[in-house]
């Protein structure tokens, strides 16, 4: 294969998300959020898994920036949980729970890796959530505010703000399928959530501004939605319908001054839009610096009409879609593997929405331990050959992306550490490096130790 070297400065690292590793749901003051609710409602999370525990980051912070440091990341973007910092998702600020960020903030800087802030990666205040969480528009406001105090805690030492993580898993998943907190299933409540979530980034992204920020983003996992087959309509159809529901419903508004006609048609066909008022929009629209892209696999569609459908993620394609199953080899998500995805989805955005710097926030693959890579007692040895194959050829991709002109910025790798897969509890292993969650043991897996390499060399 041939040699590849990634632009200078290009950022090399990794990220996580407060509920999937924190652990310490109860520690200092922290309140309770809608995951602490949906996981601890059972049949929601897979064996009644959550994140309690976790990884016990909370207290083991210091060893994990230790680790970061070792493999020579350059960034760590990990999210702040909003009920540690207010509680109740209104009112007074925790400082015990902005205590945390401050000394997490102030390792990494200590062993020179940039932090890069989320400040919402899904754990709404249940006192929120008890209001209809992201279907009420105060909410949007309420996140303004928490953003601000987050902000006057950290903003001395951050420089990189984003404001979401994947809103549409928040509004589609949360509140469209159900397979996420708060577990609703209703088309209405996650057109509303959708629009309140990009409100709340708006109003958010404008007050961080405000306040000093030097660079504010958003991300998003947008899909590269491609058509069965090329040459039929019916399917080129389908492609835009689920592309405006997926991607150009976030991208409009953030990044082309408002929603798409057809996006807008197709929401009103099955909801009444009240959610959405004048001026919001040019709210939403509040410049930013950088777009995360959390990419994973490519999204295959048909156009027929006895299609099943995307469920309550894709609201109103029932009927008009077939989501095709995935194909080749598979991680153990079931999620299909084709970098050249990667590579379509990031030229596309920069091409249709340009002059935005683009950032992977988010790559990586669940794969599952191998058998025998466990001894008790002894060094744990975790030959991940498939994880660093599937981030090899993703790091092709974005190089080749770079290549064709993309201002890609930098790659995090999803995720540090193997951590609680949301509905999937523990059972999805994502991380470079292996937590044994019995002992809270952090053993770097081959990954690990090859992308090690990769960062070191600036290059494949
Ligand atoms: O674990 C998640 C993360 O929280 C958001 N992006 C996708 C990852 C893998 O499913």
């Amino acid at each position: 294969m041939t040699q590849l070297r990634f632009p200078e400065n290009f950022l090399w690292g990794a990220a996580t998300a407060a509920y999937q590793i924190e652990g310490a749901a109860r520690d200092d003051g922290r309140g309770t959020s809608i995951w602490d609710t949906f996981s601890r409602t059972p049949g929601k999370v897979h064996q009644g898994h959550t994140g309690d525990v976790a990884c016990d980051h909370y207290h083991r912070y210091a060893e994990d920036v230790a680790l970061m440091a070792e493999l020579g990341l350059g960034a760590y973007r990990f999210s702040v949980a909003w009920p540690r910092v207010q509680p109740d998702g209104t009112g007074p600020v925790n400082p015990r729970g902005l205590d945390f960020y401050d000394r997490l903030v102030d390792a990494l800087l200590d062993r020179g890796i940039d932090p890069i802030v989320t400040l919402y990666h899904w754990d709404l205040p249940q006192a929120l959530g008890d209001r209809g969480g992201w279907t009420n528009r105060a909410t949007a406001e309420h996140f303004a505010t928490y953003a601000t105090a987050v902000y006057g805690r950290l903003g001395d030492r951050v420089s990189v703000w984003t404001t979401l993580n994947e809103p549409w898993c928040s509004a589609y998943l949360g509140y469209g399928s159900g397979v996420h907190a708060p577990g609703e299933q209703d088309p209405a409540a996650a057109f509303a959530a959708v629009h309140h979530l990009l409100l709340g980034h708006g109003l958010a992204a404008r007050a961080l501004r405000a306040a000093g920020a030097r660079t504010v983003g958003i991300t998003l996992n947008p899909a590269d939605v491609r058509p069965a087959d090329e040459s039929s309509a019916a399917d080129a159809a389908a492609v835009r319908l689920v592309d405006g529901l997926h991607n150009r419903i976030f991208l409009g508004p953030l990044l082309a001054g408002g929603y798409p006609e057809d996006v807008l048609e197709h929401v009103s066909r099955l909801v009444e839009p009240t959610f959405l008022r004048d001026g919001d929009e040019k709210q939403i629209a509040a410049p930013i610096d950088l777009l995360g892209i959390n990419y994973y696999q490519p999204t295959y569609v048909a156009g027929r009409p006895d299609g099943a459908g995307g469920g309550g993620a894709y609201p109103g394609t029932d009927g008009a879609v077939e989501f095709l199953p995935p194909v080749g080899p598979l991680t153990e998500m079931g999620w299909m593997v084709e970098p050249a995805g990667l590579t379509r989805l990031l030229e596309r955005i920069a091409a249709d929405y340009p002059g935005v710097p683009l950032l992977i926030t988010e790559n990586g693959a669940a794969y599952p331990d191998k058998p025998g890579t466990e001894s008790p007692g002894g060094p744990i040895q975790v030959a991940d050959s498939d994880r660093i194959a599937y981030l090899d050829g993703h790091l092709r991709a974005a190089h080749e992306a770079i290549s064709r002109g993309v201002d890609l910025r930098g790659y995090l790798v999803w995720s540090l550490l193997d951590n609680f897969e949301w509905a999937e509890g523990y059972r999805k292993r994502f991380g470079i490096v292996h937590v044994d969650y019995l002992t809270q043991r952090r053993t770097p897996k081959s990954s690990a130790r090859w992308y090690q390499e990769v960062i070191s060399r600036n290059g494949l």
